[in-house]
């Protein structure tokens, strides 16, 4: 990738507004050097030694002292000649330091600059700079440990042995359609229907290990659902341990959807209480109603929550045709401890009373199972939606080539998919991206990372 001579020299604080023992500036761009050497008054800075210095204003008025280090390009975080000064981590010390860097020329870094200069630069994947904004966010050991593997290349090294795979198979396939038909034929199957399959199945395990990252990053989100009065804000409350969301016998008491966040099993789950599911409802409660079906549809799993004394009724079934099929979901019937069923799982469906907490348990792990997560973590890492669903696309193209292969068709067909599928891969480690990715993930960094 081109390393970018021409660009800005940026700087910005890389330790936290606030006080500290120590304040790190960060200086990164072609300027770099000379505006260090300028402040500091010398030009001795040797390659990643730690030089004591006083930095000085442009008026050669004394700011701070502390230790410059200089990382010349190509080798340093960004790939540019970057400059690190650390200095008295006082508001206005650091301040005074900043301004005086640029008024020698540079200018204060975006959100995110250094790290997409280092993408920019090759010196990262895309998927390693998210886990560097990963791993800053972490707010749990877990999560940390899973975004350093992130950080270290676990997904971009899975990927690339996938990308492998499939450039094999179209040097191969774009090197036969120079050859006759008849000749390709004899081959077809083995030669590409084979390692079609093999990629298939390696996509297929490397989109599961995705999705569990994804899951980890951000939460497995469960949405209850179901009629009013069914009993969803009690589930809600009961699961959560707070009294969050109001709960009456008048059916239609919930309305706005209610959030909350809860760990089974250090696993994080976003827990979702929406409106009764009804035909004639007032405005406000259709709005409720419409809220909960938006909601519905972007779940990892859907909690149906049926009153067992009631039993399931017609308004179920129509209500149930009006969910997202994508979703998977798990009907649930509550208040045994009125309609005398026994607890546990039955055909299917999970019988509880929130009263007597008999079927809570089972509830909690048929969760996690439906995640999906399994102990251990071995050869687990954070992911985003965005990685899984660039694996889903790539899946689906081979999946079309294979179906191609098996009707022998065109090799420029199949080709066509393989090269589609070739870009969505790429687009997880930003081999193949748009301006407008870029923005969106880097602008969500911190400003000095
Ligand atoms: N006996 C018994 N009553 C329950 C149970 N769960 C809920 N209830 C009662 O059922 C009624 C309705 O409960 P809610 O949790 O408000 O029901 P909801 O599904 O949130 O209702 P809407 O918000 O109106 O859609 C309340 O009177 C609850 O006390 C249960 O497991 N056993
Ligand atoms: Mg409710």
């Amino acid at each position: 990738m081109a390393y970018l001579h021409d660009a800005d020299t940026i700087v910005a604080s890389a330790t936290p507004q606030g006080r500290g023992g120590v304040g790190v500036v960060r200086m990164s761009g072609p300027l770099s050097r000379v505006i260090a050497d300028r402040l500091a008054g010398q030009t001795t800075l040797r390659p990643r030694h730690a030089t004591l210095c006083v930095l000085r204003d442009t008026e050669g008025e004394p700011i701070d002292q502390g230790l410059l280090l200089f990382f010349p390009g190509p080798h340093s975080f960004t790939g540019e000649d970057t400059i690190e000064f650390q200095g008295h981590g006082g508001p206005v010390v650091m301040d005074a330091v900043l301004q005086a860097m640029i008024a020698c020329g540079a200018r204060s870094a975006d959100p995110g600059e250094f790290s997409r200069r280092a993408f920019l630069n090759g010196k990262l994947d895309l998927s390693a700079a998210e886990a560097i904004a990963d791993l800053i966010d972490s707010q749990s050991s877990r999560a940390a440990k899973l975004a350093l593997r992130t950080l270290q290349g676990a997904l971009a090294d899975a990927v690339a042995v996938l990308v492998g795979a499939l450039t094999r198979l179209r040097v191969f396939l774009e090197a036969t359609l120079d050859f006759p038909d008849e000749e390709l034929d004899v081959d077809q199957n083995t030669q590409i229907g084979d390692p079609l399959g093999d990629l298939l199945l390696s996509l297929d395990s490397l989109c599961a290990n995705t999705e569990q990252g994804r899951i980890l990053r951000e939460g497995f989100t469960v949405v209850i659902s179901g009629r009013p009065n069914a009993g969803k804000s009690t589930l809600l409350n009961s699961l959560t341990g707070k009294n969050s969301a109001i709960v009456t016998d008048i059916p239609g008491t919930t309305r706005d959807l209610i959030r909350e966040h809860i760990l089974i099993d250090g696993m994080p789950v976003h827990i979702i209480d929406t409106a009764g599911l009804r035909e004639h409802a007032d405005t406000v409660e259709q709005i409720g109603i419409e809220r909960a079906l938006q909601e519905v549809a972007q779940a990892d799993l859907i909690l149906y929550l049926v009153d067992d004394v009631a039993g399931w009724t017609e308004d179920d079934t129509r209500i149930l045709a009006r969910l997202p099929a994508s979703v998977p979901l798990v009907k649930v019937h509550t208040k045994i401890d009125v309609s005398g069923a026994p607890p546990g799982v039955i055909d299917d469906v999970l019988y509880l009373s929130v009263v007597h907490g008999a079927g809570m348990d089972e509830l909690r792990q048929l969760i996690k199972a439906r995640s999906g997560l399994q102990h251990g973590g071995e050869g687990l890492f954070l992911a985003r939606r965005r990685h899984v669903e660039a694996l889903q696309e790539a899946r689906r193209y081979l999946q079309a080539a294979q179906v191609l292969c098996e009707h022998r068709a065109a090799p420029e067909l199949l080709a066509e998919e393989l090269r589609l599928a070739h870009q969505a891969l790429g687009r997880i480690t930003g081999e193949f991206t748009s301006e407008d990715l870029l923005g969106e993930i880097f602008t969500s960094f911190c400003i000095g990372k």
